[in-house]
């Protein structure tokens, strides 16, 4: 674990073990230069408690990324609860009060929300031990799921992509492979469905791909491939699925999803670059749901200012490819320099939440 933080440029970690449930708490807080930190609670089994840490330091790494190019006032956080399997309902509860309590002690520097394996039922029972919890169900106060919001903003990055590409934003024929059609990947399916595209998906979850399939008339593909052949691969799963081995494997002009994390190392924004495939930074294209929590619930945007900030992400994502172009470096770093220029001009010294 120490390894871990030693290889992270983040302010500080919160480390707790709950031995009711055997499971591992961590609060990655990665810079507050241009506001609070915030960022989701990912409630997952890892391999070991370290690749929990790793995860959740390099989480709230591409979170200062995203607040900072989607022009948020906020820093960057996350958090992991790295579970050992299947919790029951009563230790499953336990555990986010043990989350709560923790989140509570930082006063109002970091505050969390939804993210892979919590949910907004989930915010509710931790509000009622911290005030910081972002994405309430709307009984309670909140704004509810981010995710169908976090779905608008990539439509509007893929529109964007394909503008580059073709230059005209039309969907209509596009074919996009949809990998994960989980809260996000749904209604990404129905939209892209709506505007015409020919859309692939796949998932785990063989039940889901199947609803999709009647729903929406698409096809499928097994889980687990990503050498279909599309015009756009979208994943909309879990992260780390291009590195090193499987950018020669793409069969696709255009990568733009909503998974947090997609390139296993920097280099692979680099590589696809070189292959000629033109990448949506995770950061940018996936802050829909930033956008939407941060939107309603700290800036209380109303729905029309939050529909104008996931435009925005379209409107960013075009800058970013121009400026890669320009300069003949990756989106992805392109992305890091607008990222690194909003926060090289705030104040070096982190601020509190005053409300
Ligand atoms: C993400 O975009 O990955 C998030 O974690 C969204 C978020 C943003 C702000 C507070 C909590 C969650």
């Amino acid at each position: 674990m120490h390894e871990v933080l030693q290889d992270w440029d983040g302010e500080n970690a919160l480390l707790s073990f709950d031995a009711r449930t055997g499971s591992h708490l961590f609060i990655a807080l990665h810079s507050r230069r241009l506001g609070p930190a915030a960022g989701g609670t990912r409630l997952k089994t890892y391999p070991t408690p370290a690749d929990g840490l790793r995860d959740a330091t390099l989480l709230a790494r591409a979170m200062t990324y995203k607040m900072a190019v989607a022009g948020l006032p906020m820093g960057g956080g996350k958090s992991v609860l790295a579970v050992p399997g299947e919790l029951s309902p009563a230790d499953r509860h336990h555990l986010l009060v043990q989350h709560a309590r923790n989140v509570e002690t930082l006063n109002g520097s970091y505050s969390t929300g939804p993210d892979v394996g919590t949910s907004s039922v989930d915010m509710d029972v931790l509000h009622e031990y911290t005030d910081h919890a972002f994405g309430r169900s709307p009984a309670r106060g909140g704004s509810g799921s981010s995710a169908p919001d976090t779905a608008v903003g990539v439509f509007h990055g893929i529109r964007a992509a394909v503008a580059h590409v073709n230059g005209d934003a039309a969907l209509t024929g596009v074919r996009v492979f949809v990998q994960g059609c989980g809260a996000v990947g749904e209604p990404l399916v129905g939209m892209l469905v709506d505007a015409g595209a020919v859309v692939e998906v796949s998932d785990v979850v063989p039940e889901r791909v199947d609803m999709l399939v009647r729903k929406y008339g698409v096809s499928a593909a097994p889980p687990d491939t990503i050498n279909v052949e599309c015009d756009v691969y979208s994943p909309c799963a879990l992260g780390q699925v291009i590195g090193a081995a499987e950018v020669p494997l793409l069969r696709c002009r255009i990568v733009a999803g909503a998974a947090n994390n997609v390139l296993v190392s920097p280099d692979d924004g680099e590589r696809l670059r070189q292959a000629g495939i033109l990448y949506a930074p995770d950061f940018v294209i996936n802050a829909g749901g930033a956008v939407h929590l941060i939107g309603y619930e700290g800036l209380g945007w109303d729905s029309d200012r939050v529909a104008a900030g996931l435009v925005g992400i379209g409107a960013t994502l075009a800058q970013i490819f121009t400026a890669a172009d320009a300069h003949g470096i990756s989106t992805d770093r392109a992305a890091e320099r607008v990222a690194e220029a909003r926060l090289e001009s705030a104040p070096a010294h982190g601020r509190t939440l005053s409300r």
